[in-house]
């Protein structure tokens, strides 16, 4: 008969409960802060024996083996272990509503609503729009002009290429007779209702802004150039050269003085 079970490592007891030998037997027994049958112990909840007390209303407790310790809900303040009361975040001012809402307080809570002629959540709460909204006291922008709700009221500013009293009426600004225009040298400027546009010349080509010219012999290095004392007529593709009258040679390298009085012809005068 083993009437040393635990001494001898036979007995399986819990690390948190004693072992006690009978005769060919033994006994388990959780400590005391451990609850269970001696083989398994689990440690106690003080939150849920009520060992330490308990936490008052509108709190939450979290065992500290051992012990308690008692927090106020969120919204909630107070001593947590006599009782937790709501607090009015509206009157403490720890709300967040918009100035421009009204706060309302609830237990553990508050609401915000946006007052009367404002829009949103009531943490965010913005103004009518008073250029959607027809308001008598701002009335609306004129023609041609573009309107901003200034929460409250409006802003009027003419539209991009007009200018005037954005209030009553904004007229077209003609970029062409006041210089404001960016079109080339080499092109036409055609006003246009809030803008203008931009044609290259006859023998020009581009978008307008930018004008090249067409004629093959104005374009240097493309087609080659002709010689001293040639004329360049343009081709399509390409360039044509030729002496000026009194000259011959080579008209894309150069050409020379004809020596009339060299010249058969000049005899005969
Ligand atoms: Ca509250
Ligand atoms: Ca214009």
């Amino acid at each position: 008969m083993n009437d040393n079970m635990c001494g001898d490592g036979t007995a399986k007891c819990d690390t948190h409960a004693t072992c006690t030998n009978g005769h060919g037997t033994y006994t388990c027994a959780c400590v005391p802060g451990y609850h269970g049958d001696g083989k398994t112990c689990t440690q106690d909840n003080d939150c849920t024996t009520g060992t330490y007390g308990t936490c008052g209303i509108n709190t939450a407790c979290t065992p500290l083996y051992p012990g308690i310790k008692c927090d106020c809900l969120k919204g909630f303040s107070g001593d947590a272990m006599l009782g937790c009361n709501d607090v009015n975040e509206c009157k403490s001012g720890t709300h967040n509503c918009n100035a421009n809402a009204t706060c309302t307080n609830t237990v553990g809570s508050f609401t915000c609503k946006c007052n009367d002629g404002y829009i949103g959540n009531g943490v965010k709460c913005d103004g009518e729009n008073d250029c959607t909204v027809h308001n008598p006291t701002f009335g609306n922008c004129g023609i041609n002009a573009a309107c901003t709700p200034l929460y409250p009221g409006i802003k009027c500013d003419c539209l991009e290429g007009f200018n005037g009293d954005a209030t009553s009426e904004c007229d077209d600004i003609d970029e062409c007779a006041d210089k404001s225009a960016t079109c080339h040298a080499d092109a036409t400027c055609t006003n246009t209702m809030g803008s203008y546009k931009c044609a290259c010349k006859p023998g020009y080509e581009g978008d307008g802004k930018t004008c090249t010219t067409t004629d093959n012999c104005k374009k240097p290095g493309t087609f080659g150039t002709c010689g001293p004392n040639a004329a360049c007529s343009p081709l399509f593709p390409g360039i044509k050269c030729n002496c000026l009258e009194g000259f011959d040679g080579d008209a894309t390298k150069a050409c020379d003085d004809i020596d009339e009085c060299k010249q058969e012809a000049c005899i005969m005068y």
